[in-house]
């Protein structure tokens, strides 16, 4: 991939993408465009809607009779998270497999209820490393007879899945039975947690593997590893199997570490699998936030489901209450603001963090101070900041951290699974904008990189295995996500036509300027700079529009803008003045908008935003869309308009500035995130500004050239104003001009003929 995102002060910018629309998914299959024009909702659910289609193909691709593989190659066998993640996914369409898959799971649950990491499928065996014969699990009386299992488990996250799959069925009232069936199985698995993992009572479970904590190779784990010294005289002999599947062995983990994962099977087996003799010699025993706060979490859906049947809710609700305040007492480190791991071998805490540290928000865990210094924490440069730009959240350790390394495993690239639970955390404690911004990378990046294991925290390349079960599946639970948060702002929006039915002429009043007509435009443009200069961040095209509202610049712009009702704009002259001045005007009229009507989160709050917010200006009413289409864009077809903007004979025809430069798309701020970065514009300077945009907008996320796809990512800009840049060729042209990467433009010169272009979901959530 040659054109994504660069670490250059240029190329700051990474826009959040997402479509427009706020049918479901179900519904978008029938591809029905949204009516606002402030997006193109019928491609865009296109895109969704096709995605989710292949979603839906791998896991039928990975599903293997009566259960799901991870993955087609690396991991051929059942896997006990991976299958709670993907029958959520399923639980949107296919209640049946989604439940198969949870029985089939539990069908391999050991006497002693735990329910392992691995269930073996005997006709794939040999492609794998460790499988049965390694493990040996048939030592234990506990093993289920018949069944093929690893000697481990994993975070339980199943109750969560059982939860899911009954709210998410078309008749619940049908799931019932799988309910009953699995309850006691869901009990019997976390009753065997807190018996056998927790000697001291704590409330705390404790994991005796790296694979148990789901996040084999995280650098939390170096700590407690260290102390195995394994002497390869007695490490029985073997090979391992992940590393022939075309992945870059950087990407997983070295071998001293599965030397070290081996010694801790073979001690396990040499145990005959006993606890309380695991326990005794085991040197890795650590108290994991993340697998405490699944189990945690899972309580609550545990207890939700003995209510569903008619049980009492009363165990799984005491164990919330313990392990919560267990969590929120033990694993808290007021120092980094976050949780760590209590090594129970040592008696300490291990003070290395990742994304895990985050996870009691999913649970609900961290008291309300507590998730204040962990958002604090969590949106940072350490594991990328809202709006922070070239990074993706949230990376599984700390950027800024020695050890980070973007494209190993557990070691820095962002998972989706652990992103999925940080969004649920973060809205439950009402993080919503950062939950909203954390959905969307998850959707984009599979979307924009293919359906991948772990993703590049930076620049967001797919790793690992490709085709990869719960990437799939929770990107399908998350469109769903998406489609019902779209209805509620939809319901906002429904409730703010009411308020603002009519046009708002924001300059229109009693208040009248002073200031001289022949020196309002100078004016008025350096009251704008003023704004800019303290209210915007033009590096990441933010507003302060909370500064803003309240300040002498803002009260001052605003009577400027009195003195346009009698402005005789016959007075700007020269292209390069008419240019700023519209350019400015533009970009100001909507900031004022957004401040006039205290629009919270996007424009789409405010129906026909562009259309009704209008400045009187010498004697004519000019909207933000007749400033755009009208006179910027030489009076053009606006894109969701079968005619002009002005009728053949609007006076404003007077003003229309001609030719029309395709260069004022990415100067032109609609007050969202997926629009150009904010800038004031100086006559003096204008067409190098407009050459500076043009490039930093084409250089930036908003084109991605695919060479391997064989085809071109760009923002929704070029198509709706395709027809500005002299159609698809005018835009190929364009882009060849403006990319930087040698190798995106030799692509671009090469394939003119054959490449397709897919549009990138824009993002309509405010500037701020
Ligand atoms: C060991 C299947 C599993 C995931 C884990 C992930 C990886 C296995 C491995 O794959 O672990 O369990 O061989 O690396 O770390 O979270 O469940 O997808």
């Amino acid at each position: 991939m040659l054109n994504v995102v660069r670490k250059t002060t240029l190329f700051q910018r990474r826009k959040v993408l997402l479509p427009e629309t706020s049918e479901t998914i179900s519904k978008a299959r029938t591809l029905r465009p949204c009516g606002g024009r402030e997006g193109q909702g019928g491609s865009m659910s296109r895109i969704f809607a096709n995605h989710v289609e292949k979603a839906k193909q791998i896991l039928d691709e990975n599903w293997m009779g009566s259960s799901t593989k991870p993955a087609p190659a690396l991991y051929p066998h059942q896997w006990n998270w991976d299958s709670g993640f993907i029958a959520i996914g399923r639980s949107h369409y296919d209640t049946s497999r989604a439940t198969l898959e949870i029985e089939t799971l539990f069908d391999a649950q050991w006497r002693n209820g735990m329910v392992p990491q691995i269930v073996f499928n005997p006709d794939t065996l040999g492609r794998y490393f460790p499988e049965p014969d390694f493990w040996q699990t048939e030592q234990s009386p506990n093993a289920p007879p018949g069944k093929l299992t690893s000697g481990i488990t994993m975070p339980p996250i199943h109750a969560v899945a059982v939860e899911r799959i009954y709210r998410n069925a078309r008749r619940p009232g049908t799931v019932l039975s799988f309910l009953e069936r699995i309850y006691p199985k869901l009990l019997a698995l976390h009753d065997y947690l807190y018996r056998e993992r927790d000697p001291n009572q704590e409330g705390l479970v404790y994991i005796r593997h790296p694979w148990e904590s789901g996040i084999d190779n995280s650098p939390t784990w170096d700590v407690p590893l260290r102390r195995i010294k394994v002497d390869r005289a007695t490490l029985p002999p073997y090979q391992r199997k992940d590393l022939g599947h075309g992945i870059d062995p950087k990407m997983r983990p070295k071998d001293r570490d599965y030397d070290r994962y081996v010694s801790l099977v073979d001690l396990f087996r040499r145990c005959g699998y006993d606890e309380a003799r695991i326990r005794e010699s085991c040197p890795f025993l650590v108290q994991d936030p993340l697998f405490n706060s699944v189990l945690c979490r899972a309580n609550e859906s545990l207890a939700e489901i003995a209510r569903l049947i008619g049980e009492s809710p009363d165990q799984a609700l005491s164990w919330v209450e313990k392990t919560r305040a267990a969590i929120r007492r033990k694993l808290w480190q007021p120092e980094n603001d976050i949780f760590d791991c209590y090594d129970l071998v040592a008696g300490t805490p291990i003070e290395v963090e990742s994304a895990a540290g985050f996870l009691p928000l999913f649970a609900g865990a961290a008291s309300k101070e507590q998730a204040k210094h962990l958002y604090q924490r969590l949106d940072s440069a350490s594991f990328c900041a809202l709006h922070q730009g070239n990074c993706f959240t949230v990376p599984n350790y700390d950027t800024q951290r020695d050890g980070f390394d973007r494209t190993n495993y557990w070691r820095g690239p962002v998972w989706i699974n652990i992103n999925w639970m940080l969004a649920h955390g973060l809205r439950r404690y009402g993080y919503t904008l950062k939950a909203d911004s954390l959905q969307k990378d998850l959707l984009q990046l599979p979307i924009r990189f293919g359906f991948h294991e772990y993703f590049d925290s930076f620049d967001g390349t797919g790793y690992g295995s490709d085709n990869f079960g719960w990437t799939a599946a929770l990107f399908i639970d998350l469109v769903h996500e998406f489609y019902e948060t779209e209805k509620v702002s939809s319901r906002i929006a429904a409730k703010a036509r009411g308020l603002f039915a009519s046009d708002l002429v924001l300059n229109s009043g009693d208040k009248t300027c002073e200031v001289p007509s022949g020196e309002l435009a100078g004016a008025l443009m350096r009251s704008i700079k003023a704004l800019r200069d303290a209210f915007y961040d033009t590096s990441r095209g933010l507003v302060d529009y909370h500064r803003l509202r309240k300040s002498d610049e803002y009260q001052r712009y605003r009577f400027l803008t009195s003195g346009l009702r009698d402005f005789d704009l016959r007075r700007l002259v020269g292209r390069r003045h008419k240019l700023a001045f519209w350019v400015n005007l533009y970009n100001t009229i909507v900031v004022d908008g957004i401040v006039s009507l205290a629009i919270k989160r996007s424009i789409r709050e405010s129906p026909d935003f562009f259309g009704r917010l209008k400045y009187a200006i010498g004697g004519h009413l000019f909207s933000a869309d007749d400033i755009e289409h009208g006179i910027l864009r030489g009076n053009a077809r606006p894109w969701f308009h079968v005619l002009r903007q002005f009728g053949p004979r609007d006076p404003r025809k007077a003003w229309i500035l001609q030719p029309l430069d395709p260069r004022i798309h990415f100067a032109l701020v609609c007050g969202s995130r997926s629009c150009a970065p904010i800038e004031y514009y100086d006559a003096a300077t204008i067409y190098d500004q407009l050459e500076a945009a043009a490039r930093s907008f084409v250089n930036s996320s908003e084109a991605v050239v695919l060479p391997e796809k064989g085809k071109v990512l760009l923002s929704e800009i070029f198509h709706w104003y395709e027809a500005d840049f002299g159609g698809k060729r005018g835009v190929l042209d364009f882009l060849y001009d403006y990319l930087v990467d040698e190798g995106a433009r030799q692509f671009i010169r090469d394939k003119a003929e054959t490449l397709r272009f897919e549009y990138i979901y824009y993002d309509w959530n405010l500037n701020r």
